[in-house]
């Protein structure tokens, strides 16, 4: 269960975030609009949500999912593949000591971006992506195993992340399309595949029971209801353009 989310105001710079989408520059008011509802929906989820203040000078920051992987026994602030995304983890760092005594940092030999972190129970998944390398997974794991977790690799290349591909529902059931609705490294679990036209649902949220599933996909939804799940619309389509998906928009824990 998860009682708790650290979420991050977009900033009018957002217009000039990071993105391959080929959607066009998002619309800030409706951003913000789509924000508010993203966090009505964690609080209805049973989440106290803590909202830090956007920062203008890095436009991706309201997707603090990438700046710190916060689990059930440590917290660990990460440091992102994309150099104009680095200077966040420092404007992150005080929301998470707050809540956490045993607060880790990588170092800077690597880099990892937690939206390649997928939590499934113990074991922490981490994908080697072009924000994520070796070095920075193999600092995580060292990091986890203090703590009687575990973490490994999982090669892709498809992919901005992990999770944009794969994502946990509890249960042992797991959403996925692309390279992941094969990969060997989640043999083990009831794979459900994403419409190839639905792909950036993919990314949907569990959350004490419901999953919050982004608007405008009616097969997604109806997969993950059939799955026997509450479900929570949220229309991002505003991050989309950002090719940021509805994990990448909170930390919970
Ligand atoms: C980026 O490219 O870094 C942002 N525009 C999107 C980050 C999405 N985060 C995530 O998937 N965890």
């Amino acid at each position: 269960m998860f009682t708790k989310a650290i979420v991050r105001t977009p900033s009018s710079s957002m217009i000039n975030g990071l993105t391959e989408a080929n959607l066009g520059a998002p619309d800030y008011a409706l951003a913000l609009q789509q924000h508010a509802d993203y966090i009505a929906a964690l609080k209805e989820c049973g989440l106290e949500v803590t909202i830090l203040p956007s920062l203008d000078a890095y436009p991706d920051a309201c997707f603090v999912e990438d700046t710190a992987l916060l689990t059930p026994h440590c917290a660990i602030l990460t440091r992102p593949g994309a150099i104009s995304r680095r200077g966040e983890v420092d404007h992150i760092a005080a929301a998470v000591h707050e809540h956490y005594d045993n607060v880790y940092r990588l170092s800077d030999a690597g880099h990892l971006e937690a939206g390649d972190v997928m939590m499934v129970g113990r074991h922490f998944y981490i994908g080697l992506s072009e924000r994520t390398d070796m070095v920075g997974a193999e600092e995580l794991i060292a990091m986890l195993e203090k703590h009687a977790m575990s973490g490994s690799v999982v090669n892709m290349s498809d992919m901005l992340h992990l999770k944009t591909g794969i994502n946990y529902l509890e249960n042992n059931q797991m959403l996925a399309f692309g390279e992941m609705l094969a990969h060997p490294d989640f043999a083990a679990f009831s794979r459900t595949a994403i419409a190839p036209e639905e792909s950036y649902a993919a990314n949907c949220v569990w959350i004490n029971g419901t999953v919050l599933v982004p608007k405008g996909f009616p097969k997604t939804l109806d997969a993950v209801q059939s799955l026997g799940y509450r479900t929570r619309e949220v229309d991002v389509s505003e991050y989309q353009k950002l090719d940021g998906g509805l994990s990448c928009l909170s930390l919970r824990f």
